[in-house]
Parts: structure tokens; sequence; C-alpha cells
């Protein structure tokens, strides 16, 4: 459908908790926007980071409400005591989870004019969403924030757990994990949480992963030439047969709407000249994501591996999980005044929000190290630049394979987990970023995905195509 046609197709989003979750729904909302739909974005209110809900405001305000319908989702109260977890967006989840029952059957059947075409959720709502949308009939589908590598291997779970009935995880997950058609994924590998047992995360990966042959599709932020082979494997249903097509519409790529004009203490702009004034290619941006907070016994090596990496720096740094927290401290009080001085003398330290699309497309950036965030290591793909993946939780040690399979970043396995193992030595930091600055080989790679990036997020590449073939579908 093109601007100049009546709008039929009607698409509903509903996003979870933190930026991981939020930006590639509202990146995938804006494409069926590009494409003349009308969306309405359903939003858990209120949101756990600062960040959420300025995002939201921004993308709100950039499209008129005749085509971007924005509906509030009340949450009901959940005792926290009761949720089995101490992380802010965990408990979000959980809450989101218990609220849909309440409030989403009433916003969903009124959403009439025109009538729903199709429902588009975030990966962490199956159980209770399918069950309403079930009751409602209209094609659901979820967006999945991971690597289709990781997507692999959490639908292959209900194929191990049904041959290891009442068994957990911890227990039926081996020393690799083997999956038709993937390279195998060791035991290491496995996010934490779901070889904790009873914990929210693997309550929620076992009993959603059995639910995913009742969605109608899986949207995902991926291409061909960035995962052949997992992609391959779950669409011709290796991976778990019966599985409902899985849409690869990445690179899920920077819009309008998420540009950060400016920021309390460190504005873009501050940055953007910082930036202008270094040669192509010399500066290493650090970021570890939006919800991973730089471990205090961490916090001096890391500083130290920068200081005497010998390249300039941007190191953008969280002292706390939620941004609404940290403010209460600077830098210096966590460093001290020496190492600070030398800090700003080498480089560039910010505890703001940035605009990191922006700052991955500057030229003088020729590196990025990052927690192996799948959001932001696409993000780095779509740029050129070679990454240094320091997986600190979850699902990133599985995304770094990923980046490191293609040979467009490394990925030092013997870190271990950065959430939870030993602190890595600042000499080590800095011979891994000299690695990754000088690698010719990375950056030729690098070179070469974005060129195939850009070839699958281009007019008539693979990401249109599927959009576009999609709303026909829906407006049969
Ligand atoms: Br911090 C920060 N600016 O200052 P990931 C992050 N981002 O644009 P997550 C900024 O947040 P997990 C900042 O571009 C990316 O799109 C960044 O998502 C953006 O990691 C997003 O990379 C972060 O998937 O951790 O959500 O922090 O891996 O736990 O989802």
């Amino acid at each position: 459908c093109t601007n100049s046609e009546p709008v039929t197709v009607h698409v509903a989003f509903l996003p979870s908790a933190g930026m991981g979750h939020l930006n590639p729904c509202l990146r995938t909302a804006e494409q069926f926007l590009r494409h003349g739909c009308k969306v309405t974005l359903i939003t858990p209110k209120p949101t756990v980071s600062l960040a959420e809900s300025n995002l939201i405001n921004r993308f709100c305000s950039s499209f008129p409400s005749s085509q971007l319908n924005q509906v509030d989702l009340n949450l009901i109260d959940v005792d926290p005591t009761q949720v089995n977890t101490n992380d802010p967006f965990w408990l979000h989840f959980e809450t989101i989870r218990q609220s849909l029952q309440y409030h989403l059957p009433t916003i969903l059947s009124s959403l009439s004019s025109p009538p729903l075409s199709a429902f588009i959720y975030d990966v962490s709502l199956i159980s209770p969403l399918v069950p309403i949308t079930e009751k409602l009939c209209f094609p659901s589908y979820i967006y999945f924030i991971a690597p289709a590598r990781m997507f692999s291997f959490f639908a292959h779970l209900s194929v191990l757990s049904e041959k290891n009935p009442g068994v957990k995880p911890s227990s039926f997950i081996g020393g690799v994990v083997e999956i038709p058609g993937i390279a195998p994924i060791p035991r290491s590998s496995v996010p934490p949480l779901l070889l904790e047992p009873n914990s929210l995360f693997e309550s929620i990966f076992m009993e959603d992963s059995p639910k995913l042959k009742k969605l109608s599709g899986i949207f995902i932020n991926s291409f061909e030439e960035l995962e052949p082979e997992a992609l391959a494997a779950l669409n011709n249903g290796r991976v778990v047969p019966g599985l409902p097509p899985v849409y690869p519409i990445g690179p899920l790529v920077p819009c309008e709407f998420e540009k950060v004009r400016s920021s309390p203490k460190t504005n873009s702009s501050t940055i953007l000249k910082w930036l202008d004034g270094q040669p192509a290619g010399s500066v290493v941006y650090v970021c570890l994501g939006n919800r991973t907070q730089t471990r205090r016994e961490q916090i001096k090596d890391m500083a130290q591996g920068l200081i005497s990496c010998g390249y300039k720096f941007l190191w953008v740094v969280k002292l706390k999980i939620v941004d609404r927290e940290d403010q209460e401290e600077e830098l210096d009080d966590v460093l001290g005044n020496e190492v600070m001085k030398q800090v700003n003398e080498k480089g560039m330290a910010v505890k703001t929000w940035v605009d990191q699309m922006e700052i991955l497309g500057h030229p003088s950036v020729g590196g990025f190290v990052n927690h192996g965030g799948w959001n932001s290591l696409v993000e780095g793909v779509w740029h050129g630049k070679p990454i240094l993946s320091w997986a600190h939780d979850g699902d990133q040690k599985i995304a770094s394979e990923v980046v490191k399979m293609n040979g467009v970043g490394i990925w030092p396995q013997v870190w271990g987990w950065g959430a939870r193992d030993d602190v890595v030595k600042g000499e080590e930091i800095a011979r891994a970023i000299n690695e990754m600055m000088s690698n010719e080989s990375l950056r030729n790679k690098a070179r070469e995905m974005k060129e195939a990036a850009r070839k699958a997020a281009g007019v008539g590449g693979s990401c249109e195509v599927i959009i576009k073939r999609q709303i026909e579908e829906w407006k049969k």
C-alpha cells in the first residue's frame, strides 16, 4: 500500500520493558507506518527507564494521529516479593505479563477503525497472549529481540523438554546443545538464568517455547547474509518441525524519531564536535548497553584499559541498571580525580544517553566495544565498525558467537560473563582493543557485511519485500 491509497491495514504493537525490547518494536512499527499502514502502539505505563519514556514520546510525536494511535496499558500491582527476580526490568516483564488478561482484551476489541489486521508483540509475552488472541481470532506475531541463532535455541527448547519431561534445563542441557542445522551451542553460552532452577527467566522460556507454533509468524532483526545457517534451519523446519515462518526484517535501521537532540549534561553536539576533531577511524566507542551497569570492581580496570590502549575513546558509562537512579553519583567519585584526569586527557566519558547510531556512523569511530546486546551489534554491523563483543549476561554470548562466526568482530571467550565472572584486567582490555582496532581482516569483513546490510534494508531489499508481502497478505 502507498500513501495515496486508503489505509486498510491496521497493525497493533505491544513492547515489553527495556530499550533492547522497545527499540526493535518501534523500528518494526516504523517499517509498517512507512508502507502506509495504520499502527496502534499499546504502551505499558509507567516504563522502567527514562530512556524508554523519552523514546515513546519521540515516536508518538513523529507521526500524525491519523496514522499512529497510542493507547496506554495500565499495569496491576505485583508484589515484588512474589516474583523471583531482583532485576527491575524482569519484574516489569512479569508485571506486564500478569496485567494483560485484565486490560488487553478490551483494548484490542476496541481497535475497530479500521479493524485490526495483525497484532505484533514482544517475545516475553507469549503465554498470556496466546489465549487472548486465539479468542479474538486475528493473526498474532512476535518480534524477537535477539539473533536467529538464539531464536533457534529458544524454539528447540520445547523439543528438548519434550524428550525430558519434568526435567529442568539445568539438568537436560549437557555440555553442548545440538540443534539440527545450527552450529552447536556450548553450555557455557547458554543464558545463565536458564540454568538457574525456578528463575523467572527459566519459567518464561519453558512456558513460552512450546507455544511458538500457535503464532502466525516471527519477525526478527537479522538478515540472510548475517545468519544464513540459522534462518535456513528455522524456515526449513529443521530446528522445530511446524514452526511458523521466521521473517528476517533486519537490519532494523536508525529512524528519524530516535534522534537525540540534547540532554542536560552532555549533548549530542558536544560529542559530535569532539568526534569531528579526531582522525578517521581513530576512536574506540565503548557502550555496554542501556541496562548493563559496569560493576564497581570492574570500572577502574575498564578505565585503565582505555587510558593505556593507545587510542582515543568515547566511553558511555552506566553506574546503575536503571537510568533514573544513575544521577546521584559522578564518575569522578568512583574513579578518583587522578584517573578521571587521565580519562579526560585521552578520551571522553559520558553518563548520559547518547545517539548511538549517530556515533557509530561517525567517520572517526574505528571500533565498537559492546556488551553483546543484539540491537547494538546489528547497529555496529550497519555502520561497518569492527566489534569487540564482551558478553555480560543473558543471550549475549550467543550473539557474540554470531559476530565471531561472521568475522566482523572478536569475542574474548576467556573473559566469561562480564556481569558475573572475575574482573577483566586493564591490560587485557587494552590488548583486545588493540586487536580490534588493528585487525585488517575484521575491517574488511565489517565493510562487506555493511554492504550486505545496506542491500537488505535498501529499496527492493529483503526487508521491504517481506514487509510489503506481509501487508498484501493481511489485506486479503
Ligand atoms: Br546506553 C544507550 N544510546 O546511550 P541492546 C543505548 N542506546 O541509543 P540492551 C542508545 O539502546 P540486552 C545509549 O543503540 C540500542 O539500540 C542502542 O539495545 C540504544 O542492549 C539499544 O544493544 C540497546 O540490545 O541489553 O537492551 O542494553 O542485551 O540486555 O537487551
